[in-house]
């Protein structure tokens, strides 16, 4: 429109401002083709890289939500809370109790004091849902915690005074009554996308079925302190801007059915390299389904300057599990057993619900 008001002038002026425009609009759309080509290129690195995969959890996080009791309203789960007593109307599930009785074990140690304290009081704020416990014998950590309504079982089997990975499993299930139980490192912090996708596994028919192994990546954020710790708000924005993501071989988080066969597993115990893979594998093998949560659980890793990654890999008999592994399996594999091995993955649909589907 504006070109031919502005070209009516006499006949060498059109020409000229033809002439000058051509040359704009080729520029600006040699410009928009490098741009978008180049958008798309940081797009398509984007999609492989840590940042996207936090957008997408923020995008999450960001888009408006009720009222915390409401959290699970997609999912249609309904909860009533009459004192202690709590009830789940989980789709045709009818769950009292908690969904998941989650555990992990500490010693007392003065520098991780913080993470710890993060810990304790973020997973607490999960409570009717989550059933904390940590094992310990340690009279004082177990005053400590169940003071911030958190549960604690002695340590009854451990291989060099570090607990049993199975044995936890098995005397938590002997202790609460719930479908799912998992074991998680002691300096990780969830947010609700953890409740969202154990709804989700609560739902398919994979658990329904059968039996699951949920694994994923977790994400390091250094120094996180006390307040950013109490907000899941603070806790998504944080790992947006400073987050990374650890490698797939690093597994953090074990969610299973009360069907795992943890009695068959060998005695490996945690903190020592080797575990995790090892139970990716092993699942894989008695065709239990992993699944894959990276791409919409936020799993935050309080890192510290001083340490948190591959600590495992600095301990005393760091071996232990690969060496009693090795009696027992002739061959393992463990580059099998990342979480990209997982046959499973969780993502959102266009509502935001957390889908389970197959790779
Ligand atoms: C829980 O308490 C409410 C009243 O506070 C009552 O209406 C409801 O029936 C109770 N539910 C159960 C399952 O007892
Ligand atoms: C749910 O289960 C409890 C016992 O576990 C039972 O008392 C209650 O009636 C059940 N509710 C429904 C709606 O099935
Ligand atoms: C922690 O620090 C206190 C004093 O600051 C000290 O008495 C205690 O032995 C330390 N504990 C550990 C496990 O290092
Ligand atoms: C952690 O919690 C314990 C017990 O609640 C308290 O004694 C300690 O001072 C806390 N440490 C930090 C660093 O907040
Ligand atoms: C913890 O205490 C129990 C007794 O309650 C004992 O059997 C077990 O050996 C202790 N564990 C460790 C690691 O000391
Ligand atoms: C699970 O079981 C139901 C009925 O029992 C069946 O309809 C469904 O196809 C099964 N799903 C899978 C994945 O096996
Ligand atoms: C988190 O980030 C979003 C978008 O970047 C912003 O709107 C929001 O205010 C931030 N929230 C907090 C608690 O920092
Ligand atoms: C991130 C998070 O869950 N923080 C919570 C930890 O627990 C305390 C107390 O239970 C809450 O105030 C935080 O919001």
């Amino acid at each position: 429109m504006h070109f031919s008001k502005m070209g009516c002038g006499n006949g060498d002026n059109k020409h000229v401002t033809v002439f000058i425009l051509t040359v704009l609009c080729v520029g600006v759309y040699i410009y928009l083709y490098v741009d978008i080509n180049s958008s798309l290129q940081k797009l398509e690195d984007l999609e492989r890289s840590t940042y996207y995969h936090l957008n997408l959890i923020l995008a999450d996080h960001n888009r408006p939500r009720e009222d915390k009791p409401k959290l699970l309203k997609p999912h249609y789960v309904k909860h009533t809370r009459n004192g202690s007593e709590t009830q789940f109307f989980l789709h045709n599930y009818n769950i009292s109790g908690p969904i998941l009785t989650i555990f992990t074990s500490w010693s007392k140690s003065n520098e991780t004091d913080l993470i710890r304290n993060n810990t304790v009081r973020n997973w607490s704020l999960f409570s009717p849902y989550l059933y904390p416990i940590l094992f310990t014998n340690d009279t004082g950590l177990k005053r400590d915690v169940r003071a911030m309504g958190w549960d604690s079982l002695p340590i009854i089997h451990s291989g060099k005074g570090v607990p049993v990975l199975k044995h936890m499993y098995l005397d938590a299930m002997k202790k609460i009554e719930s479908p799912l139980y998992a074991f998680v490192n002691g300096d990780i912090l969830f947010t609700q996308s953890l409740l969202e996708i154990l709804v989700s596994v609560l739902h398919s028919d994979l658990y329904q079925n059968g039996t699951v192994l949920v694994v994923g990546r977790r994400t390091n954020v250094l120094n996180v302190k006390r307040k950013t710790a109490s907000s899941f708000q603070d806790l998504a924005n944080v790992s947006v801007k400073i987050g990374s993501l650890f490698t797939p071989w690093g597994l953090d988080y074990f969610i299973t059915s009360k069907t795992f066969p943890w009695r068959d597993m060998p005695d490996v115990v945690i903190g020592r390299v080797g575990y995790d893979n090892f139970l990716v594998v092993e699942s894989n093998k008695r065709k239990i389904a992993v699944i894959d949560a990276t791409k919409t659980l936020l799993a935050v890793h309080q890192t510290t300057k001083k340490g948190g990654n591959f600590e495992s890999r600095k301990k005393l008999n760091k071996d232990y599990n690969i060496n009693l592994i090795a009696k027992i399996y002739k061959k393992i594999n463990y580059g099998m057993g990342t979480s990209n091995a997982a046959k499973y993955f969780t993502k959102y649909n266009s509502k935001s619900q957390v889908y389970i589907v197959k790779k």
